[in-house]
């Protein structure tokens, strides 16, 4: 993770479209006004039109106690904008944030495709990245069990290139004809308007159950991928097969992956929803936080390359959105590292206008007969026209291409390029007049489609049909479930129990049972006995369930990286608290890559040892679900003290339930025993021990915190 005291330079920010005919020229509304960073005549509040404005506070009246005049254009035009203030949230993904950053190619690859990323090694590409929960609304909590998307634009030097994918590898359908079902079903119910940022309802679990499609990622949403520590923390996924292509035309198959230098981490579920009380915005912060203070989050992009052979030999559809190619089958080429350097200056302008498409390819990247895909081609461009208001979407600076952009596309809403000349369409021979006569396409280096089929494709008739190997909708759910380790998978078994919980048509909870027979008999079974209920039998199955070679490389706790990089630790003190104990703690997380926060009932300052300290945050405000260990510095008299103080016993036995490390000096004691906390391997002193086991869970701890299904 790259560290640098550089915060909000604003290299790169504006398009340099150059036109959109023969001359023309674009200027951003932002420079006419305030310009980023060098705002210009600050001191003079105007109106839209530039007009002074010389009173901010009253309105025009007609006399002191008189009716508001009609005339005042101040107070109308402020109202009148302010009313029209919202635009409509994205339908699905409508909770995000993002930053912009870069992506350097660590490997070029010019043989597997022409793409302009990745022609050199250590070639730079300006990026833009948002990361979303899928079924909540833009002003929903961050920390739901849900999918994160994984957007990312490439701003080219030949073009746009957005690779919008999630953090889940596979999808719930396959074919995008079913996309509008989906989410019609996990959204709040259409009678009652809850619940909001849920899949835990009635409706959802309808749809599920008559999908067995889904089951694949219904295994990976019910796992901890679903709850994640931080955006900085998880991995991306392109999910579909896509193709590169090279300079001579050949193509590969590949899948995208993005690995994040973090390492992935996730959340207790009771963790995550007290995170989403005491912070809805525990992800937005953290990854602004991080990026403010020169801690960026990086990820490495990875490649999973094959060709056509690979593909027919594999017994399951490369073109199926529900299957995955494991990584001990096919291993991941790093490629490049996307870094994320640069916090947006503002979040509407920027992170709320974004518009990613994945048609906009590139030369060297093209598309496969992927149904999902090819569904989705459409959905985004139209999505923005509804969303943005206008087809000039691609105007707007956060969207503009960073190379230049040249055609005969015309007028429109929110038109901001100013074309010159006659020249607005093609063939035209105005050039031979001595005018502008504009671009002309360009054969040889512009993009061209990868034409040959998929061999396995007849391509002769029009079907409404899928392939016969998409019909295996259980191999790789179960392939998914035995890769994961024991708690892991008591994981995945209770949050389907409590998911089911929360269905009220009981039919629903026995078809879902029925299937889950089909993934694996014991999760079947452990499911049925957390809801006490009795295993219906195995729904019917398309295609035979294949048992696959496990794939260690689908589990988080086994691939779990023990470091306090981007972790951050709570010392929690009081009144005589040791000085040199807090200064103690603080330098050996701070060596180990972590930060500190310090936790105190008051912030104004408190009586050390040695000195006075002000908190950090309020101990009420300041729960440990906030934080990746705790360490608490209290003499004997502040832990008695706290005993009595149910924010301070609930900190403790959160940290302790939620498998966190403990640090405590010898006077905390009384504290730690109100709490519950019995000792093992995460309840350490204060000293070096601590913030080794800061960089950990203890998953060992967790059967004698909470019964798991
Ligand atoms: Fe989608 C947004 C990811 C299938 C239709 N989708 C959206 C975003 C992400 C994804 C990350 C938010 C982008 C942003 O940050 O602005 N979607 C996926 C993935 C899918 C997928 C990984 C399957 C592999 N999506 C999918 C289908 C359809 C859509 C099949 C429609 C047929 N998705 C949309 C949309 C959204 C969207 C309605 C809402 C806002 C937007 O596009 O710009 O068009």
């Amino acid at each position: 993770m790259a560290k640098s005291p550089s915060r909000n330079s604003s290299a790169g920010a504006r398009p340099t479209a150059t036109g959109n005919g023969g001359e023309t020229h674009q200027q951003a509304p932002m420079e006419r006004g305030a310009k980023r960073g060098e705002p210009q005549d600050t001191a003079h509040l105007t109106t839209n039109h530039g007009v002074r404005i010389s009173d901010n506070q009253n309105s025009l009246r007609a006399g002191s106690r008189g009716p508001t005049l009609l005339e005042d254009f101040v107070l109308r035009e402020k109202i009148f904008h302010f009313d029209h203030e919202r635009i409509p949230e994205r339908i699905v993904h409508a909770r995000g944030s993002g930053a912009h950053g870069v992506f350097e190619c660590t490997r070029a690859i010019p043989e597997l495709t022409k793409a302009a990323p990745f022609q050199a090694k250590g070639k730079q590409t300006e990026v833009f990245a948002r990361f979303s929960t899928v079924a909540g609304g833009a002003g929903s909590v961050d920390t739901p069990r849900d999918v994160r998307g994984f957007a990312v634009k490439f701003y080219t030097d030949e073009g746009n290139w957005d690779l919008v994918g999630n953090n889940i590898p596979v999808f719930f359908i396959q074919d995008a004809i079913k996309f509008p079902d989906l989410i019609h079903s996990v959204k709040m119910e259409a009678d009652r308007g809850y619940p909001q940022a849920a899949s835990a309802h009635d409706t959802f679990w309808d749809f599920i159950s008559l999908m067995p499609e889904s089951m694949h990622m219904i295994m990976w949403a019910m796992s901890d991928r679903a709850i994640p520590r931080s955006l900085r923390m998880m991995e991306g996924f392109g999910v579909h097969t896509f193709r590169m292509v090279n300079a001579k035309g050949e193509g590969k198959f590949v899948k995208f992956h993005w690995k994040p230098v973090l390492g992935m981490q996730s959340t207790c579920w009771d963790e995550a929803v007290k995170i989403a009380g005491a912070d809805p915005d525990f992800h937005r912060r953290d990854l602004f936080e991080a990026i403010d203070s020169g801690n960026f989050p990086a990820w490495d992009l990875g490649l999973q390359v094959f060709d056509e052979e690979f593909a027919a030999a594999q017994p399951y559809d490369v073109l199926d959105a529900t299957k995955l190619i494991p990584e001990e089958v096919l291993p991941i080429q790093i490629v490049g590292r996307m870094t994320l350097n640069r916090n947006v200056d503002n979040f509407f302008a920027e992170t709320e206008q974004a518009a990613f498409l994945p048609s906009n390819v590139v030369p060297g990247i093209d598309f496969t007969n992927d149904p999902l895909l090819q569904g989705r081609l459409f959905s985004y461009l139209d999505t923005q026209k509804s969303r943005l208001g206008t087809t000039n979407f691609h105007q707007i600076p956060v969207n503009a291409p960073r190379c230049p952009m040249h055609n005969f596309q015309r007028d429109g809403m929110m038109q901001t390029m100013v074309p010159t000349g006659r020249a607005n369409y093609e063939p035209n021979s105005l050039a031979d007049n001595g005018e502008n006569g504009g671009p002309r396409e360009c054969p040889e280096t512009g993009f061209t489609t990868f034409t040959a089929n998929d061999e396995r494709n007849d391509g002769s008739e029009k079907l409404r049909v899928r392939a016969e190997l998409f019909a295996d909708h259980y191999s790789q759910a179960r392939l998914f479930f035995r890769s994961q380790t024991a708690p892991e998978q008591a994981h995945l078994a209770s949050a389907i129990t409590f998911e089911l919980s929360k269905v009220a048509l009981e039919p629903v909870r026995t078809r879902l049972l029925s299937r889950l027979r089909n993934v694996d008999e014991e999760l079947a079974a452990r499911v049925a006995a957390g809801l006490a209920m009795e295993l219906p039998a195995a729904a019917p199955a398309a295609a035979k369930t294949v048992d696959m070679d496990a794939s260690p490389a689908l589990s988080i706790i086994a691939n779990a990286k023990h470091t306090l990089d981007g972790r951050k630790v709570a010392i929690l003190f009081d009144e005589g608290s040791d000085a040199g104990e807090i200064s103690a703690v603080r330098s050996a997380v701070e060596k180990a890559g972590g930060t500190c926060f310090t936790v105190a009932p008051k912030v104004g300052g408190i009586a050390l040892s040695k000195g006075t300290l002000k908190a950090d945050g309020q101990l009420a405000g300041s729960p440990s679900v906030l934080f990746d260990a705790v360490a608490l510095v209290l003499t004997a008299e502040a832990a008695g003290k706290l005993t009595r103080e149910g924010a301070a016993v609930q900190f403790v036995m959160d940290a302790f339930g939620h498998l966190k490390a403990i640090g405590a000096s010898d006077g905390a004691k009384a504290l730690l025993d109100k709490a519950g906390v019995e000792k093992d391997e995460g309840v350490t002193g204060l000293g070096a021990d601590f913030a080794k086991a800061a960089a950990m869970r203890f998953y060992d701890r967790e059967p004698k915190v909470r019964m798991l299904a």
